[in-house]
């Protein structure tokens, strides 16, 4: 291949890198934490093992072991025969449908590095993921939800033309096959697929919700990650005769490996992907299935549970309800005990690593109380102040960690690595925790202004600089504010540019709308705008984002708390 028609040849794109000190290495591999294990091999070995186990359900869609990895090898081999080279990066962007599995396994029978995508993700995040990655291809959808994925896939290409290959999986007319490839054209010789993997090698790149600025992306090594789900699957009791279900979407970390659908994979259980989280569909799939475990967002929980109460579908299946993505207050934890059959289980989990569950035989109050203890005797969880240094049990302060399965570093990105990461390596997860006697952690709040919007986390200053982008908005800050259904929803406020021919005061409908048209994911829209007269920057000297988001925001909570205070007079 020649300069030109691949604008960065592999030799020159970053190197995809994650590296421990030699002494945890040591330590991780005499622990048997790390076993040298790789996707292909695992898959490889599974698909001959449990050969004619159903593997995965998806709508219609039945794969046992044996036809899961006939199907994941074809889709690998096919994308190297497409002139594709091991090593290179390719975008995923698929939702729980029958090809996600297969393509992402046939990644790694490949040796290509999958950087997984949201659904709903548009044309910025996916822009921003192939520069960041140098991905050589993207895979998607043609139509799923109402949205032409083509549409995004042509401008990705036009905008980034490195991005060479495109791959879209579902139905696709003639002259689309001559556009794009369909998945199902691809075809390949088993026999060219490469040798297994270095295990400390990365794997795939997954993303971060982004706590400043758009996502970061994170490696993850064969061994690092195997070992998280292979953990959790003993945490979660996930055995040979689980059903796991994948509820939310599949690339999202936590239903993909706390212990989500690779856990499964490794215990040879069986894997459910749920198209639609309402709960009418998914009920009659874990009716019809016989679901054990699966893992929802607080606000869907607590949807669920009040569905649950009067549904015609037997849920008595279900062992395990995992909670997680966002903070379960413990008196939603106790509604959610007491309505579901089988046990409540906290997660408290990062796409970095660091995953905390409350255990299944942990008593009540601490299910109800507490997000969980680490997975691994080797999390090196400190918990310390503004000046780094380590504050008692029992006080708030920042969440740091060092462990098997946390990344020492991110892809490609100088100064988040500066800012993320302790001199010694500890990683600084941003949240504000308390952990208890018993090493259990409660989370607090977090350090750094992302908005946790029902599990899908949002950047201030992401959405900051997309509305600064208006002609008529002068200054823009986003901040949470506590939701009954989401948690939190976002609210930005702003200052119109005053004067001037562009000074006309826009609408808040109109700042939506040129969010969304800026091409982001529809979670990213502020929920709410409230136009202010002044940002009250008076104090004294000058006034950081942080303080200033802080201000505003207590000013609108005094506002909706006087309002509530005079209804009820
Ligand atoms: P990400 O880095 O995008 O994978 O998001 C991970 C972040 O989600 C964590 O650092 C927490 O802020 C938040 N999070 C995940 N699970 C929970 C939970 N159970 N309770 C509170 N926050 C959570
Ligand atoms: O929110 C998360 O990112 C998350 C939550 C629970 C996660 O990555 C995980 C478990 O693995």
């Amino acid at each position: 291949m020649t300069a030109t028609a691949h604008p960065t040849p592999a030799s020159r794109r970053q190197p995809l890198q994650q590296r421990w000190p030699d002494e945890l290495v040591s330590r991780y591999r005499a622990a048997g934490h790390w076993r040298g294990e790789t996707f292909p091999a695992f898959l490889r070995e599974r698909a001959a093992r449990f050969a004619d186990d159903v593997a995965v359900v998806a709508g219609d869609t039945r794969y046992t072991y044996a036809e899961l990895g006939r199907e994941a090898q074809r889709i690998g081999a096919g994308l190297l025969a497409r002139g594709l080279v091991p090593g290179d990066r390719v975008i995923v962007q698929l939702g729980n449908e029958a090809a996600f599995i297969p393509v992402v396994c046939g990644l790694f029978y490949a040796g290509l590095i999958p950087v997984y995508a949201l659904p709903a993700h548009r044309l910025t995040e996916i822009r921003h993921f192939a520069l960041k990655a140098e991905a050589s291809a993207y895979i998607t959808a043609d139509r799923r939800g109402g949205f032409d994925y083509r549409t995004l896939a042509r401008a990705l290409v036009e905008e980034v033309p490195a991005v060479e290959h495109v791959v879209i999986a579902g139905e696709s007319s003639a002259t689309e096959a001559e556009e794009f490839t369909a998945l199902d054209a691809l075809d390949g010789d088993p026999a060219a697929l490469p040798a297994d993997p270095d295990p400390q090698s990365v794997a795939f790149l997954q993303i971060s919700g982004g706590s400043t600025g758009l996502s970061k992306l994170i490696p993850r090594t064969h061994d690092d990650y195997i070992y998280s789900f292979r953990a959790s699957n003993e945490i979660c009791g996930i055995t040979r005769q689980s059903v796991y279900m994948t509820v939310l979407p599949a690339a999202h970390n936590f239903p993909m490996s706390s212990p989500g659908w690779l856990g499964a994979l490794y215990a040879g259980a069986r894997v459910v992907l749920c198209p639609a989280a309402e709960p009418a569909t998914a009920f009659a799939l874990i009716e019809r299935e016989s679901v054990t475990c699966l893992g929802l967002v607080p606000p869907l929980a607590l949807l669920w549970v009040e569905a649950a109460r009067n549904t015609p579908h037997d849920l008595s299946s279900l062992e395990v309800m995992q909670v997680g993505g966002a903070k379960l207050v413990p008196e939603a934890a106790k509604r959610l005990m007491h309505g579901f059959p089988g046990k409540l289980q906290q997660v408290f989990g990062m796409a970095e690593g660091l995953v905390n569950y409350t255990r299944l035989d942990d008593p009540d109050e601490m299910v109800i109380n507490t997000q969980g203890r680490p997975i691994s005797p080797n999390d090196d969880v400190r918990v310390v102040d503004d000046d780094g240094r380590q504050v008692p049990d029992g006080t708030a302060g920042h969440l740091q960690v060092s462990s098997p399965y946390t990344i020492r570093q991110y892809h490609n990105d100088a100064a988040a690595n500066a800012k993320n990461f302790s001199a010694d390596g500890y990683y600084t997860t941003g949240d504000i925790v308390v952990r208890t006697p018993e090493g259990n952690l409660i989370v607090q709040g977090r350090a750094n202004d992302h908005i946790n919007r029902a599990g899908e986390k949002i950047s201030a200053e992401e959405i900051e600089d997309h509305l600064l982008s208006h002609p008529a908005v002068f200054d823009a800050a986003v901040v949470s504010i506590p939701d009954d259904y989401l948690g939190e929803r976002s609210c930005a406020f702003i200052l119109v540019q005053q004067g001037g021919g562009e000074g006309k005061k826009p609408r808040a409908m109109a700042l939506k709308k040129w969010v969304r048209e800026q091409g982001l994911a529809d979670f990213k829209v502020p929920d709410q705008i409230v136009f202010a007269e002044s940002f009250e920057t008076t104090a004294v000297g000058k006034v950081s984002r942080r303080e200033l988001r802080a201000r505003l925001r207590q000013r609108l909570l005094d506002d909706m708390q006087q309002k509530a205070d005079e209804e009820n007079a």
